[in-house]
C-alpha cells in the first residue's frame, strides 16, 4: 500500500491510502475533497471506494457529502456514536473492512476526543509496516481534548487500545501539533532524551515544510507523555499516583498552556 499525507485547511492531514494491485484507493477525513481527488489522479488510482471518518468534527467530516458528489457510489465509514456526515456505513469496534486485493482495514472505537471516534488499523502486504490513522485522539506526543469523554475513556482509548498495537505500526495524525506537543511533552519530563531529539528534528522538518508524520508505536512510547502515565516518574512529575488522575492533569495543564 502507499500513504499519501495531504495537507488540509490551517494544520489538517487528510490521507490518501492506496492498493497498488487494483488502484483502488480510500481516503481519511478528506475535508478539502477536490485537494484530495487531484492527488489521487496524479497517483493513478482508479477508484476512490471508501471515505474513513475519524469523527464528526467539521474540520474532519465536512468533506463527505462533496465526496459523494463527485464519486458516485462511494462508501461513507463513520463511528457509530458520531453521526458523522453523509455516513452510508455505521461502524463498531473490530469492524473489518477490505480494499483492493491486499490492504485490510480495521475499525478500532476510540471514544473520548468524541464519542463515537474511531481509528483505522491498516494493513498491506505481509512484508509491509501497518499503519494507524488515530484522527484526533493520538496526535505525536499528544492526545486530543477531552471533548465528550473522560480520562478514563481516554486511558482506555490510549493506552489499552493504541499503544499495545504493533511496535513499527506507523502512526498518522490529523493534526500538525507536533512540535507544541513537544514543548509540552519536554516540560512534564525535562531530562528525556527522545523527546529532545524529536523536537529538534520536528523543527527543521517545518522548516523545510515537511510533515512529522508517521510516528510510530515504539516512538511514542517513548516521547508521548500521554501515553507514559502508567510511568512513576511521570506521575510524580504531574503530582498524581494513578495512570488515569495522571491522565486527567496532564490534559488539564496542556489545556492552560501557552508557551
Ligand atoms: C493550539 O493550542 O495550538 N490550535 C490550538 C489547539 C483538535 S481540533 C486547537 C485545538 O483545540 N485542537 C483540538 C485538540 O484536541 N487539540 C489537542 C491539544 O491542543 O493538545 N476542532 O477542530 C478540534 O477538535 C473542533 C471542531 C472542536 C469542532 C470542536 C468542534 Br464542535
Ligand atoms: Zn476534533
Amino acid at each position: 500500500m502507499k500513504i499519501f499525507p495531504i495537507p488540509c485547511l490551517e494544520d489538517n492531514y487528510a490521507y490518501l491510502i492506496i492498493d497498488e494491485s487494483s488502484g483502488e484507493a480510500a481516503v481519511v477525513d478528506p475535508v478539502e475533497p477536490e485537494k484530495v481527488l487531484k492527488v489521487a489522479n496524479d497517483n493513478g488510482v482508479s477508484t476512490v471506494k471508501l471515505v474513513l471518518t475519524t469523527h464528526h468534527h467539521w474540520d474532519h467530516a465536512r468533506g463527505n457529502e462533496k465526496m459523494k458528489e463527485l464519486v458516485p457510489g462511494v462508501r461513507v465509514l463513520g463511528g457509530s456514536f458520531d453521526n458523522v456526515h453523509g455516513c452510508t456505513d455505521r461502524l463498531e469496534h473490530g469492524d473489518k473492512i477490505s480494499l483492493g486485493r491486499d490492504v485490510n482495514i480495521l475499525a478500532l472505537h476510540t471514544p473520548c476526543h468524541t464519542k463515537g471516534h474511531i481509528c483505522y488499523f491498516v494493513t498491506g502486504k505481509e512484508e509491509e509496516d501497518p499503519a494507524v490513522f488515530t484522527g484526533d485522539t493520538l496526535f505525536v506526543a499528544g492526545c486530543g481534548k477531552f471533548f465528550e469523554g473522560t480520562a478514563e475513556q481516554m486511558y482506555q482509548s490510549l493506552c489499552m487500545i493504541l499503544r499495545p498495537l504493533p511496535k513499527q505500526t506507523r502512526v498518522y495524525c490529523d493534526h500538525e501539533y507536533t512540535e507544541k506537543n513537544l514543548r509540552f511533552a519536554l516540560f512534564v519530563e525535562p531530562e528525556n532524551e527522545h523527546i529532545k531529539r524529536k523536537l529538534l528534528w520536528a523543527k527543521h522538518q517545518r522548516e523545510a515544510n515537511q510533515p512529522t508524520v508517521p510516528s510510530s508505536i515504539e516512538e511514542e512510547l517513548y516521547i508521548n507523555p500521554f501515553m507514559r502515565v502508567d510511568m512513576p516518574e511521570v506521575q510524580k512529575r504531574v503530582g498524581r499516583s494513578s495512570a488515569v488522575e495522571a491522565l486527567m492533569e496532564l490534559r488539564r495543564m496542556k489545556d492552560n498552556w501557552t508557551r
